[in-house]
């Protein structure tokens, strides 16, 4: 395989995992990371250690006190140069996102798109960030809010959006003055240390202060160190619904601030009203896309009854003619799981939907052969359920598909709703009352809520995350800038005498 990326985006063998801002240090332990395309060692990545971490932090804390005074479209000026950059290397950066993740070279260079889109957005937002203004109750008062930075923002996460996620939390904060550190996940190291190297150069080029965006690796225990250090304001956590406890347990009892998107089990209702066209594509890509390892990703399909046996025939047909293999060929849909382990846990999951007693339309299985001697390679599978199964309700990282057939709308709403988690969801129709219904308070319960268009793909303009098990944060567009900072209510008296509020008497 052409490798040619690695270079061009300056990685090696060994890199530095610790970087504070401009400084990079090599600790003496590493983290190899090996492709889950061909199983072949990209590179390795050092470990945080906690002295290395406390280094880190000061020089986040001693960034933060220029950062914040920056003001903030000059904040954004800088944003606009890592734009610039990404947009130079969205081919190398797509292709590493796809080698290292897995995922297909279209989805890799996506997902660098969305870093170029949010880079668009938080420029446009570093002019926009504003509070409101109150009337005072009281005469010659001034009341209004203003919004500041918290100071070190701690960004954890996942391997399945290696460079998104990340672009989301980070370019937001820093263009609302604060100072982030960055911990990527173990699985996909060396998409962190692509996108710190990037982010340097525009530091560098800027005379930007040391330490306002660094980055940290290792397990668990480095993610520990920035969830119960009192120094770091927030942690943005994305990963799986029993790290997010995990985190908002140990944040929370610091009473720290956590932003949480965690898990989803995402369903599509189809009406006898849809299109069937276009629930074929949209479900074909949300059950499938990344290989099913999206937060997004489409696991349940609620079918009404009188054309669930066409849905059936159709996806019957659709998934053979699914190209599985090296994500990096664009003749390929499908590319590998993250690594065995995942490989094991969606085998373990087909099992227990047989056990559960489902039947399995389109069969399951791992890919044996030279084209996916990395033993991550499976097969993209759609079984028969009932809703309720316990399998179903759990949400497994993998392409698997559930078809669930229903005879009443108000009992989709209900399948759609009775999951733990509530992150995405979407209906198919052409029926206003239909869509209208899904939309209202009586209809879908989670953060996103599609109509006619699948669960995954959202654009960064909205606020992106959901509800329950989902842990309740919001990240990316509309106002999710607002978890970033700290609201100060402010009220000027310009007058003369110092009226109580409540008309309150308290004379001497
Ligand atoms: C995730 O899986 O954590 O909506 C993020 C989508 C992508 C982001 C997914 N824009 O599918």
């Amino acid at each position: 395989m052409d490798k040619r990326f690695l270079k061009q985006l300056g990685l090696r063998k060994h890199n530095a995992g610790t970087m504070t801002g401009l400084e990079s240090t090599n600790s003496s332990k590493y983290i190899k990371s090996f492709s889950p395309v061909d199983g072949e060692l990209i590179g390795s990545v050092s470990k945080t250690t906690r002295e290395e971490y406390d280094a880190v932090i000061a020089a986040a804390q001693e960034a933060f006190k220029t950062w914040r005074l920056l003001p903030a479209p000059k904040r954004g000026e800088i944003i606009r140069q890592y734009g610039e950059e990404l947009r130079r290397m969205k081919d190398p950066l797509g292709r590493l996102v796809s080698y290292e993740m897995g995922k297909s070279l279209q989805e890799g260079w996506g997902e660098v798109q969305e870093m170029i889109d949010i880079c668009d957005f938080a420029v446009g937002l570093s002019r926009q960030l504003y509070g409101l203004s109150m009337h005072s109750e009281r005469p010659g008062h001034r009341m209004y809010e203003q919004w500041h930075p918290l100071g070190i923002v701690g960004v954890i996460s996942a391997f399945n959006f290696p460079v998104a996620v990340w672009s989301w939390n980070a370019m937001i904060a820093l263009v609302c003055g604060d100072v982030v550190v960055w911990k990527p996940s173990e699985k996909a190291p060396m998409c962190g240390v692509a996108c710190q190297q990037l982010f340097q150069k525009v530091l560098q080029e800027n005379e930007v202060p040391e330490g306002v965006c660094s980055l940290i690796n290792g397990d668990y225990k480095v993610g520990e160190f920035l969830t119960k250090d009192e120094r770091v304001a927030l942690v943005s956590a994305t990963g799986s619904i029993r790290m997010g406890k995990i985190v908002a347990a140990t944040v929370g009892a610091r009473l720290g601030k956590t932003l949480l998107e965690l898990g989803g089990n995402n369903a599509i209702i189809v009406t006898p009203n849809a299109d069937l066209d276009i629930v074929l594509t949209g479900a074909l890509f949300g059950a499938v896309g990344t290989a099913g390892q999206r937060c997004t990703s489409t696991r349940r399909l609620i079918v009404h009854e009188s054309i669930y046996d066409e849905v059936k025939q159709k996806l019957a047909k659709a998934y053979p003619q699914l190209r599985i293999g090296d994500p990096l060929d664009e003749n390929n849909h499908v590319g590998p799981l993250i690594d065995t382990q995942a490989v094991d846990q969606y085998l373990s999951a087909i099992e227990a939907v047989e056990r559960e007693g489902g039947n399995f339309l389109v069969e399951g299985g791992r890919l044996e052969g030279d084209a996916y001697s990395s033993g991550c390679y499976v097969k993209p599978c759609i079984a028969e359920v009932e809703h309720d199964f316990e399998i179903v309700h759990h949400e497994t990282f993998a392409p698997i598909l559930y078809l669930i057939k229903y005879s009443d709308l108000s009992e989709a709403l209900a399948y759609n709703n009775e999951v733990p988690q509530g992150l995405s969801s979407a209906i198919m129709t052409n029926n206003l009352r239909e869509a209208e219904l899904f939309l209202s308070a009586a209809g879908s319960d989670c953060g996103i809520a599609n109509v006619n268009i699948g669960t995954s793909g959202a654009e960064i303009g909205g606020a992106f995350g959901g509800e329950k098990e989902t842990g309740g944060g919001r990240e990316s567009g509309s106002d999710a800038w607002k978890a970033y900072m700290r609201r100060q209510t402010n009220t000027i008296n310009y007058s003369e005498t110092l009226p109580l509020a409540q008309g309150i008497k308290f004379d001497l």
